[in-house]
């Protein structure tokens, strides 16, 4: 039995069971309860590979994090729904359509749920999606690139925190609204929430790239709604949602949203919701919202307007919902790699309650009904569980399983992974996490084909576990040991941002077709230079276009004249380099814009609006080469209305340099006259 080391103060003044619950922490250090050899187990020597790819939502930072495992390196931050100054994602004019919404241009969001495309159930290593939860949206993030290319805003919901779990095909990802809202959203008053405010559970086609779209929209009753998890084996075609705020409460949620001793899952069969809107049940129901593409070649995003979604109220379309009473204020909903089993984690509830898949089929087909809701058949919750763990722990949330017929679920306050056994519901093992974990991930954990030997838990509260750094602290991941019978701590890392959910999957399937460079034969981007005597310099009214090479180690054109304060700048640059991880980038002198970090055959646009005449420096921030702090230039800019001519020109040292290198030296692209 291990020692508690935490006190957890259950403080409400209310004295309501689900008034505040505080987190408190002993100021003892926790002990050390890593194994002997878990150095060992962690350990990947200097130019050796680690097992897994881990991608770690970033939470509120917005983005994903790629990490190694074992060794919980960080590989790389993968900017998603916000801005990134380090490569000027969102800030440089071929990626700012990636960031565009109905409310126009929104540089930030809320990272929650990463989730691996999959075939045939498991994960394949060629996206992996993520949800923004607070403008509801759902990107792709292509793999072979590491890099987000496609994102798409879902109307008629708001906060996409059910999202965007994936079918075993990828055929669809889903989102469904955290809140409701008038559907339409119009100006009502809040206090007729019962009547006017819906949730909606969005399905979206996803397997085609670049073509992700509402396939169609259901019609729920205003609750909350708040994780997701797609059917698999006998239940495939079927989607499990949890909801809570059954009570349809508006204010102070924390206490009445917590009233009911059950709210529910919702389970969808979403293939007889495809038969409803293919005979024509659904209805087109006005939305507004954006699709947004970064094109494979141009590697520039557009962003197209879309104005119109199928939306399906299960009243007219009998059979695609039932509810399933599930105790208390669920979290999670978790199917087991069987797909027979449906785990809540009921956040509030004393047990974690197991409804089976078969149960419920049968309860379907013999109607054991215990009323309607909207419509929507509610089944007794006597006639679809098939168990409880009881005694689990305080404020279970995740569960992930092993392929070994062990269940592990998160929880959250008594700050344990604690293992399970399918079909028994016995407690097998707990170990200790620090502190409050929230979700946890096994490699292929929700999927038909888990890679059972670790388990990530991610924790909200770190206090004493790390030196401090203020007043915020490193939230971190603990990496266990789960290949024997009892759990092992093997190692702490700290993580970015808030991580909410992860995914991971055997390095091998991305490793291999990860791209080296982007071909500069085949960019078709408008403003491309594909060598050096491209470059050059144009003017088009109060708009200045200089296309510029960066090759190891300068720019062509190096040199630029004739800006004349009022105009707007485009440096279009292009890395002319066709080598693995020779990238360039470009800053100028008084910028208001983040840098543009371009790799090897792209073309990437930083706008700059001067504000002043003289001459400013321009440089590339990555240390490229051994010249690198060689790599730089100058604009000048001249009062509105000078008559310094529009020049761009390669410095002797460029030409020289290219020369060397057995290139031409450009000519000078404009008039060259030089004062
Ligand atoms: S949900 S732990 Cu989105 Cu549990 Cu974060
Ligand atoms: Cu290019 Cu430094």
């Amino acid at each position: 039995m291990r020692t508690p080391i935490r006190n957890f103060v259950l403080g409400a003044a209310s004295a309501a069971a689900v008034g505040g619950l505080v987190f408190a922490c002993q100021s003892a250090g926790p002990r050390d309860i890593a194994t002997g050899d878990a150095a060992a187990r962690v350990y990947v020597p200097p130019g050796k590979h680690d097992d897994y790819y881990a991608f770690l939502s970033g939470g509120y930072n917005g983005q994903i994090a790629a990490y190694g495992l074992p060794s919980g390196r960080l590989l790389k931050i993968i900017p998603v729904f916000s801005q990134n100054p380090e490569n000027g994602y969102g800030y440089n004019e071929e990626t700012k359509p990636m960031l565009e919404t109905s409310h126009g241009s929104v540089p930030w969001d809320d990272t929650h749920h990463a989730e691996l495309s999959q075939t045939g159930g498991v994960p394949d290593g060629r996206w992996v999606f993520i949800n923004g939860n607070n403008t509801p949206r759902v990107a792709r993030i292509d793999l072979r690139t590491f890099e987000t290319t496609e994102i798409l805003e879902i109307p008629n919901a708001a906060g996409g925190h059910a999202s965007p779990f994936t079918t075993p095909d990828t055929k669809y990802i889903v989102s469904a609204t955290r809140f409701s809202v008038p559907v339409p959203n119009t100006d009502v008053p809040i206090a007729s929430y019962k009547q006017n405010f819906k949730g909606t559970l969005s399905f979206i086609a996803a397997d085609q790239p670049g073509k992700m779209d509402i396939a169609f929209q259901i019609l729920m009753p205003g609750y909350n709604y708040d994780l997701g998890h797609a059917g698999k084996g006998p239940s495939d075609g079927w989607f499990f949602f949890t909801t809570y705020n059954s009570e349809q409460a508006y204010e102070k949620l924390e206490l009445n949203a917590s009233k009911n001793d059950k709210d529910f899952v919702a389970a969808v069969n979403y293939r007889r919701a495809e038969q409803c809107v293919a005979e024509g049940k659904a209805r087109p129901a006005p939305a507004d919202y954006r699709h947004n593409v970064l094109d494979e070649h141009s590697r520039a995003a557009r962003s197209e307007r879309r104005s119109s979604v199928q939306m399906l109220d299960p009243r007219d379309c009998p059979g695609i919902v039932y509810l399933l009473p599930t105790p208390k204020s669920p979290h999670g909903v978790d199917i087991d790699p069987t797909g027979e089993f449906i785990v809540a984690g009921g956040k509030l509830a004393t047990v974690i309650p197991v409804h089976a898949f078969s149960k419920m089929m049968k309860a379907i087909e013999s109607k054991q009904f215990e009323g309607d809701l909207a419509g929507i058949p509610v089944l007794a919750y006597s006639a679809t569980i098939a168990g409880e763990v009881q005694k689990p722990g305080l404020g279970p949330l995740h569960t992930e399983f092993d392929g070994k017929g062990n269940a592990y679920t998160s929880m959250f306050i008594s700050s344990e992974v604690v293992k399970w056994k399918l079909g028994t519901w016995e407690v097998l093992d707990r170990i200790p996490v620090y502190y409050s974990v929230g979700h946890i991930m096994i490699p292929g954990g929700d999927s038909r084909q888990p890679w059972g030997k670790y388990l990530l838990a991610m924790n909200k509260i770190t206090k004493d576990r790390y030196l401090p750094t203020g007043p915020e602290l490193a939230q971190s991941a603990q990496l266990i040991d789960i290949s024997g019978d009892k759990m092992k701590m093997l190692l702490d890392f700290p993580t970015v941002g808030e991580p909410h959910y992860a995914q991971a999957l055997p390095a091998n399937l991305i490793e291999a077709k990860s791209v080296k460079f982007y071909r500069l034969s085949e960019s078709t981007h408008p403003e491309v230079v594909k060598a050096e005597s491209e470059g050059g310099i144009r003017r088009d009214g109060r708009m200045v276009h200089v296309k510029m090479a960066a090759i190891r180690s300068h720019f062509a054109p190096d040199n630029i004249e004739g800006i004349q304060l009022g105009d707007t700048v485009l440096f279009h640059v292009t890395n002319i380099e066709q080598d693995w991880d020779i990238e360039h980038g470009f800053a100028v002198f008084g910028g208001t814009n983040a840098e543009i970090l371009i790799g090897p055959g792209e073309t990437r646009t930083l706008k700059w609006v001067p504000q002043a005449t003289g001459v400013y420096p321009f440089y590339c921030t990555d240390f490229c080469s051994a010249l690198h702090q060689e790599m730089q230039g100058y604009v000048r800019v001249s009062p509105r209305g000078s008559n310094v001519p529009l020049a761009a020109n390669v410095s002797a040292k460029a030409a020289t340099q290219a020369a060397r290198a057995g290139q031409v030296p450009a000519p000078p692209a404009a008039s060259s006259g030089r004062r």
